[in-house]
């Protein structure tokens, strides 16, 4: 086994992997740009090395740096977490070429799974079901035309290189057809530096549903259940959730079959999703596969019992899955949130600073992966996302009910975040009645945020009263308790927790 893992990434996933790698008696490397010398993976890893300056492509995206710190620090694989190089096979290749383990698929599958257009035409050959369309490039906007003719408007171009919705755009009448090729290519060019552009179907509000796959280097490839990841804001995810309202065991298992036949023929290894949409009679089809081990895999972790992280490493060691398909139960309902600093005032815009008073949820059926503490400087340069906070029941209902019961405990001061999102969306009577489809989340953000349990004319008095009450708490609320003992050293007064948790319970 391993005996040391450096961790290529930053906040709640690096803290994520060094508590498996430390449940299994292997030392934990951090790496930190200067911004993150404070960061709570640092603290919580064996030893820490600093890779330079904030901006990305100069430290957690600078494959030379990263490795120039496995060779120093003596560490025999490197885990890529999500975002940044997980997703590389450049840097899969170089960590292979410095004899350093890479924990992911091969550079060849990640090349495999990269462009779109190269994946649609090895899962043609596979017999795997995929949304109408062209599996090569346009060449021209006649041939765009005379596509999207037989197959029908309104129709996608998609970016091939394509991701997070860049380079894509829907097309509902020929008229449209040839500035949105234009557009597409140029933004396409922009973003991935390839202009590779082609066409599928459009489906009309369709559910996004993935599945989590796990192969070893022995050929033996299984599915872990279906997460339902519809709810999305500018193809950013929001809530997630496992298993998917929708599928029933058998759609589970044919949907489970197909997503394995995926990884193998793209000669899959270590944990995996293949992305699905999902239409209103219930068919799926392929969209594409994520080489990585992804922000929401703490659900699937939940409802199986399984700790994916470990697995990861036990693969990448090179030994066989302990288990067969018939193995894997799911059992219970688990919903995830993801906190990101960013103000619900402000149209969700990325709200950095200092967290200056933390209140913890827990209890039963909770789980809370985070990469902040109270005292931290949330910096400006990485993705906002803080914290997620996930809830276990034995049904849907019990998870709703626990998670919205501990979103009610957290309290997050100094900053803004989207906490009171989902208490929003926990809720919504159509999130309760699982009606979820990817336009969800614009349709709630439309309505116009209610009083809850008014909506008449006692709103106005529930105003008056909190206008009173804020008054009354005056300056502790406003900076959330802070003191200064000796040094200039700031503090928080114990006995402000009240008034900021009355403050926030007012929002
Ligand atoms: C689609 C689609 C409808 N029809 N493809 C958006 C991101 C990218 N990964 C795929 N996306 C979509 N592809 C066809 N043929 C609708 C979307 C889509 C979407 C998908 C999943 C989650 C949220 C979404 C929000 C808007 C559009």
């Amino acid at each position: 086994m391993f005996k040391k893992i450096l961790i290529a990434n930053r906040g709640e996933i690096a803290v994520r992997v060094i508590r498996a790698c430390h449940e299994m008696g292997i030392a934990a490397v951090a790496v930190y740009s200067d911004v993150d010398r404070a960061a709570l993976h640092v603290r919580k890893a064996d030893e820490a090395y600093s890779i330079g300056a904030p901006a990305a492509a100069e430290s957690y995206l600078n494959i030379q740096k990263i490795l120039d710190v496995a060779e120093r620090s003596g560490a025999d694989a490197i885990h890529p977490g999500y975002g940044f190089l997980s997703e590389n096979a450049k840097f899969a290749r170089a960590c292979s070429d410095a004899g350093v383990k890479f924990i992911g698929p091969t550079a060849a599958a990640m090349d495999a799974m990269g462009s779109k257009t190269r994946a649609r035409q090895a899962m043609e050959k596979a017999g795997v079901p995929f949304v109408p369309g062209t599996s090569r490039g346009l060449d021209s906007f006649e041939q765009a035309e005379e596509v999207a003719v037989r197959i029908g408007y309104p129709i996608m171009l998609k970016a091939a290189a394509g991701g997070g919705g860049k380079g894509m755009r829907l097309v509902q009448a020929s008229t449209e057809l040839k500035s949105a090729l234009e557009s597409a290519r140029s933004e396409a060019e922009r973003a991935f530096g390839d202009g590779e552009v082609y066409i599928e179907k459009a489906l009309l509000n369709p559910r996004h549903i993935e599945m989590q796959v796990l192969a070893d280097e022995h050929g033996n490839t299984v599915y872990l259940g279906e997460r339902e990841c519809s709810l999305q804001r500018r193809h950013q995810k929001v809530v997630e959730e496992a298993p998917s309202p929708i599928v029933d065991p058998d759609m589970r298992r044919r949907m489970g079959e197909i997503a394995v036949r995926v990884a193998q023929a793209a000669g899959y290894t270590n944990a995996g999703t293949v992305e699905f949409l999902v239409d209103q009679q219930k068919n799926f089809y392929f969209l594409e596969m994520n080489t990585r081990l992804q922000v929401e895999h703490p659900v699937t972790e939940l409802i199986t019992g399984l700790d994916l992280v470990h697995l990861q490493i036990h693969i990448a060691n090179g030994e066989p899955l302990p288990f067969q398909q018939d193995d894997i139960k799911i059992r219970g309902h688990a919903i995830e949130c993801r906190i990101y600093a960013e103000d619900p005032d402000n149209n969700y815009f990325p709200s950095p600073g200092k967290i200056t008073l933390l209140l913890l949820p827990s209890g039963p059926g909770i789980r809370r992966d985070s990469g902040m503490y109270e005292g931290w400087t949330v910096p400006m340069d990485y993705d906002p996302l803080l914290a997620k906070l996930i809830g276990y029941g034995t049904d849907r209902g019990q998870a709703i009910g626990r998670l919205t019961r501990a979103l009610n405990e957290y309290f997050v001061g100094g900053i803004k975040t989207n906490i009171s999102l989902f208490r929003r969306i926990l809720n919504d009577p159509e999130f309760r009645a699982a009606k979820l489809d990817t336009g969800f989340l614009d349709r709630l953000l439309k309505q116009k945020e209610t009083m809850p349990d008014s909506g008449n004319s006692q709103a106005e008095e529930v105003a008056v009263i909190a206008a009173g009450m804020f008054a009354a708490l005056g300056s502790a609320a406003a900076g959330a308790g802070e003191r200064v003992v000796n040094d200039g050293v700031k503090e928080v007064a114990s006995p402000n927790w009240k008034q900021a948790a009355r403050k926030e319970a007012l929002h």
